[in-house]
């Protein structure tokens, strides 16, 4: 018999510009043994191994930061995630970038091939740049060009070397099957509100599903989850992906690499999660960009553990529930 659901650990920064989300599932953990919380006792994760040395050496290439090692964690990722979908009904993986959410969502297409995946994107970022687009070379704002299949060449600024593109090209391959992992029509943004410009032409010319947070207030949180719910109405299982900036700074915390004003109360964060939580098509979950370093007193690790533990308890009833 399956298990209700496995926790992943995925130190990996590589994504990331600045450094310090690495750390942030162990600030996760150390929240846990500090409130003596017995959560990933009866909640073991498996961790994945990092290639975090690499920050170590020179970066070689400019429009995609260290691609080789994240083209080699996106290996490990989406093997991780097709090894826990064959022992557990439902995937929590906390990652330290938000880069490996393009593995996750490969893993997720590569154990279900038939299936039609939705994709809830919780971010202040829309992070569908490409190398092409890239102002910053930053591969964690392009896990949804990945995923998505697509370069967004029309608005282009930049000229990758062929070494880039290569790898590029067999990340948006790395599920197989020759199709996109996902289509436009499959992705719902929620809370977005720091958008480049090359990154907003293509999201109206493609008409991606975006709520934003006046619409969340105006709607109210039951009202969105309805709506993201039918919006799905044809696919078959839905991944929610969390970067914990898409959380108000000052109510939440400054610990995560690129904070924005004005997001989703922890409140209001914490609501949409649960109610996510409880659609019987949601079955995978990732947290993303706890950054220690850059906290006071470890508090988005506080912040993301109590999310992270409602939501995983909520998925658990779940499975019991539909047994
Ligand atoms: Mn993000």
């Amino acid at each position: 018999m399956k298990k209700n659901i496995e926790i992943i650990i995925n130190n990996s920064e590589l994504g990331a510009g600045t450094r310090g989300s690495s750390l942030g599932p162990d600030a996760i953990l150390t929240v846990a043994r500090t409130e003596k919380s017995s959560f990933f006792s009866e909640n073991k994760p498996v961790r994945i191994k990092d290639e975090n040395h690499l920050l170590d050496l020179p970066n070689q290439s400019h429009f995609a930061k260290r691609i080789d090692g994240i083209c080699e964690i996106y290996s490990r990722v989406m093997n991780q995630i097709q090894m826990s979908f064959k022992s557990s009904e439902t995937v929590c993986i906390i990652s330290g970038d938000h880069s490996s959410a393009a593995a996750t969502i490969g893993g997720i297409k590569s154990s279900h091939p038939d299936k039609k995946i939705g994709v809830i994107w919780i971010d202040a970022h829309a992070d569908i740049h490409s190398p092409y687009t890239t102002p910053s070379g930053n591969i964690h704002g392009m896990p949804l060009a990945v995923a998505l299949n697509i370069d967004n060449e029309i608005n282009k600024i930049n000229t990758p070397k062929h070494s880039t593109i290569r790898k590029w090209e067999w990340m948006k391959n790395m599920a197989g099957k020759n199709e996109p992992m996902i289509s436009p029509k499959d992705l719902v943004y929620i809370g977005l509100r720091d958008i480049e410009n090359e990154e907003s032409k293509l999201i109206d010319s493609l008409g991606i599903k975006n709520i934003n947070i006046e619409e969340i207030r105006e709607l109210g949180i039951s009202n969105v989850t309805s709506t993201v719910n039918s919006y799905f109405d044809n696919h078959d299982l839905i991944y929610l992906s969390f970067d914990v900036d898409s959380m108000d700074p000052e109510d939440a915390s400054y610990g995560t690499g690129t904070p924005v004003e004005s997001g989703l109360l922890v409140s209001e964060a914490s609501e949409l999660i649960d109610e996510f939580c409880k659609l019987e098509k949601l079955k995978c979950i990732e947290f993303v960009e706890i950054n220690p370093c850059l906290d006071k007193q470890n508090k988005m690790a506080k912040v993301s553990f109590n999310i992270i533990e409602n939501s995983v308890n909520q998925l658990k009833n779940k499975a019991i529930l539909t047994e």
